[in-house]
């Protein structure tokens, strides 16, 4: 590979990952699981989760789901006192999110949501204005506060074309 094409690659990955937003396996390593006792309200607040990124539950089908539930229900584990507001089992869903606020997942499987399987999801509203790094900021000392996330990409974008057209 080129210097140029190695340039190319890295502002390719930098945009995606600036657009995309942050993918998140619940659990880490040990996934969606009532073994090994993962503590799920520690996992959530060591993350800073924003709105546009994306959490994986992996787990065996045949032994857990994943409910959207209500703080009720978060709070009771009581399946029964409402319908869950979506329910996921395909062992490895990807759930976005989408919006401010509090998002509780348990596991439906009787006994698991009691035995510590449920997860808040709090995104909290500042969290989200995400400052641009320092070093953007050397770089681009007029820009840094005004320009919005998506003008800041097409700019990356821009850089990117050039570096492709040299290349060419
Ligand atoms: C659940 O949320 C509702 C509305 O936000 C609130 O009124 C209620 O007190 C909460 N219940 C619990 C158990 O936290
Ligand atoms: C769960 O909720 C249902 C419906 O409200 C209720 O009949 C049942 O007693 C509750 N179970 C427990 C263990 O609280
Ligand atoms: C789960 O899905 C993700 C993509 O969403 C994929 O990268 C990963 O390999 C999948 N894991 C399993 C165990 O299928
Ligand atoms: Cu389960």
């Amino acid at each position: 590979m080129s210097f140029v094409q190695r340039n190319v690659v890295l502002l390719v990955t930098m945009m995606m990952m600036m657009c995309e937003g942050a993918v998140y396996k619940v659990g880490d390593s040990a996934g969606w699981t009532t073994l090994g006792k993962v503590d799920y309200k520690n996992w959530a607040s060591s993350k800073n989760i924003i709105v546009g990124d994306t959490i994986i539950f992996e787990y065996n089908p045949q032994y857990h789901n994943v409910m959207r539930v209500t703080n009720e229900t978060y709070k009771s584990c009581n399946v029964s006192e409402g319908t869950p507001l979506e329910t996921f089992n395909s062992g490895n869903d990807s759930i976005k999110i989408n919006s401010y606020g509090h998002h509780y997942f348990i596991c439906g499987i009787p006994g698991h949501c009691q035995e510590g399987l449920k997860i808040d999801v709090n995104v909290i509203r500042v969290s989200a204005t995400k400052t641009p790094t320092p070093s953007m900021d050397d770089k681009c000392p007029n820009c840094s506060n005004k320009a919005s996330p998506f003008m800041a990409s097409f700019g990356l974008i821009g850089l990117a074309m050039s570096f492709l057209a040299l290349a060419a």
